[in-house]
């Protein structure tokens, strides 16, 4: 099964052979040592149809849209639990805290609740793929990320669900003597804290990361497990999870408490919608040229065909 059908969310990729991509994936084997190694060999051509060389970014992916270069996804970043500067997480996420290994919990309404290794996790799921995805933080700035991991549906189908969940809580980490910014009194109430409706979070968009540029995902992205959700603003995709909650009710999360005002649970991309502090009509192309350092949003970040249906009965300027 090396052919399959584009999904018609995948991103047109440039051009680059099967064979590149599969020398990619290669790499991977040795980059991410035995766990990764494994997690690959269960299906070790899956993410091919995806790959691409890193070394040629920043490159074409469709759309008109540029993959953003590794140096910008990688140092351009927000990361509040190591400062508050985009160039703090890359320098303070990588002194002295360690992300492997790592624990990840299941609990809450599902029938099998559990503490799990996250490589052990990850080979039991089976088979990392790569998904080329725009990015769009609230503050309106885009990029266009190469993410390596797993369909979040996947894991959920694992945990087993039942009934009675309506809702996914995802909960960061707490560790003030590694993280620089939970040391001292802060404005946020650690650990940082997500939430999804359980079909958003079922639906096949919603992606677990667990790398990026067909590497490891770097601390400062979020090692070893971050939530991407395309079609939702930045701050919906909690980085660095250890706990992964089946509810019955909508969870809290961490930017709707500090500021509900400004920003809610369901964080939509919707150029309709203006931030009381920025305008959502446009976004600034993080490593964009001046000439073409802007572009129109699109509703939901583009994805409207994928998730539009999610939201029928939801007024989307109430919900915002
Ligand atoms: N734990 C945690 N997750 C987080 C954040 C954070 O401060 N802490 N920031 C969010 C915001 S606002 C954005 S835009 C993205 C940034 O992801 P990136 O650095 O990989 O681009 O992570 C999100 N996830
Ligand atoms: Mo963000």
């Amino acid at each position: 099964m090396h052919v399959r059908l584009r999904p018609d969310w995948a991103l047109p990729e440039s051009a680059v052979s099967s064979e590149s991509a599969y020398r990619l994936r290669r790499r991977d084997f040795l980059r991410l040592g035995l766990a990764g190694a494994a997690v690959l060999a269960t299906r070790p051509l899956q993410g091919a149809t995806y790959g691409f060389p890193s070394h040629l970014n920043p490159q074409y992916a469709g759309d008109g849209l540029t993959v953003t270069s590794e140096e910008w996804v990688t140092s351009y970043n927000n990361f509040y639990e190591f400062g508050y500067d985009k160039d703090d997480p890359k320098r303070f996420a990588n002194r002295t805290w360690k992300t492997e290994p790592w624990t990840l919990e299941l609990s809450g309404l599902i029938r099998n609740p559990g503490k799990h290794d996250v490589n052990d996790l990850l080979r039991k799921l089976g088979g990392i793929e790569q998904r080329i995805y725009r990015h769009r933080c609230v503050e309106a700035w885009s990029m266009v990320v190469p993410w390596d991991g797993v369909a979040l549906a996947k894991l959920i189908a694992f945990a087993d669900p039942k009934a009675e969940a309506t809702h996914v809580r995802f909960t960061s980490f707490v560790d003030p003597e590694h993280a620089i910014g939970q040391q001292g009194r802060g404005s946020i109430d650690w650990p940082y804290v997500e939430g999804l409706r359980l079909d958003e979070a079922m639906n096949e968009l919603s992606f677990l990361a667990t790398g990026v540029f067909g590497k490891p995902i770097p601390n400062q992205n979020g090692a070893p497990i971050r939530l991407v959700v395309p079609w939702k603003y930045g701050f919906k995709g909690i980085k660095s999870i250890t706990r992964i909650e089946f509810t019955d009710a909508e969870p809290r999360n961490t930017w709707k408490v500090l500021a509900p005002q400004e920003y809610g649970f369901y964080a939509n991309v919707n150029p309709a919608v203006d931030h009381p502090r920025w305008s959502q009509a446009s976004e600034r192309i993080i490593g964009g040229s001046l000439l073409k350092g802007r572009q129109p949003t699109l509703p939901f970040n583009g994805y409207e065909k994928q998730v539009a249906a999610l939201y029928r009965d939801l007024d989307l300027r109430r919900y915002y």
